[in-house]
């Protein structure tokens, strides 16, 4: 995979290339990194990228001619790339986002600064509007690096273990389970006891249940976006058996169901 990523800070973006997966990655020729400078594409003795707005109002707009020129040395690089805006107007990114991604060779990626980027270059030069979250930062290099590092973990070998990419969250529309390391007491609290088993199946199974669990407590949503399948659905009927029974046990035998009050 072959990024360009656009932008005046190049420095940002070289720091993260040049360390741990992204380096490694780059070093095992899974992803080929590069930095286009706006800057060096703009004209006069200052290297102005960016001009007052029309219409007035404060901030600064970046200007398209530096833009422009910037982009035909990127494309030049990644002829066959899509061209990728990070900004808070985009669609917001996600894993099936980044899996799409994932299956392009080359992909440019736009940093804007500012208050944004001159509208008439967007419209020329942008296929895909991205943003990694209803928030505003002061650049695009970090949404970038988000989805640089989100795209380059899918890539085959780029994580080592072939398979670790996809156990993780979201690939399966679930938070992950809890994990745990040595000691096998830290400050009082023990490792769940299963998981010093070897008890392999019984383990899955843990695994399987705390992320079902940790998902319906802070994600519902989530299980929502696609039906429970045959296991899970059985795990929260052996749940709802259990709370009904806790309920019934209660001095008074617990609240009716329909006195819940909702
Ligand atoms: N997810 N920002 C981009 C400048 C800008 C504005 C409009 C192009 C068009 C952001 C986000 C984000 C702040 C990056 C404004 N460039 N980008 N920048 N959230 O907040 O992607």
């Amino acid at each position: 995979m072959k990024f360009v990523a656009l932008t005046i800070f190049p420095e940002l973006l070289q720091a993260f290339w040049d360390n741990g997966i992204m380096r490694r990655a780059t070093a095992d020729g899974i992803i080929s990194p590069e930095a286009v400078n706006i800057r060096d594409f703009a004209e006069g003795r200052h290297k102005v990228t960016d001009d007052r707005p029309y219409g007035g109002g404060c901030g600064m707009v970046m200007k398209p001619e530096p833009l422009a020129a910037a982009m035909k040395v990127a494309k030049a690089s990644a002829p066959e790339a899509p061209t990728i805006l990070l900004s808070p107007q985009g669609e917001r990114f996600s894993q099936t986002a980044a899996e799409k991604l994932a299956g392009h060779k080359e992909l440019i990626l736009i940093c804007g600064r500012y208050e944004g980027i001159d509208e008439r270059f967007t419209e020329r030069f942008v296929d895909l509007e991205i943003s990694v979250g209803d928030f505003v930062l002061t650049g695009g290099e970090l949404p970038a690096m988000v989805v640089m590092d989100a795209v380059t973990r899918l890539l085959p070998g780029a994580l080592g273990n072939e398979d670790s990419a996809g156990q993780d969250s979201f690939e399966n529309h679930r938070l992950d389970c809890g994990h745990y390391t040595r000691p096998p007491v830290y400050e009082g609290e023990a490792v769940p006891e299963v998981l010093l088993t070897g008890h392999h199946e019984a383990i899955a199974r843990w695994r399987r249940t705390d992320a079902l669990m940790r998902t319906l407590v802070r994600r519902p949503d989530l299980l929502r976006q696609k039906p429970l399948d045959k296991e899970d659905t059985a795990l929260l009927k052996e749940w709802r058996r259990e709370i009904e029974r806790l309920l019934r046990s209660q001095p008074d035998g617990g609240p009716g169901p329909s006195s819940g009050g909702g």
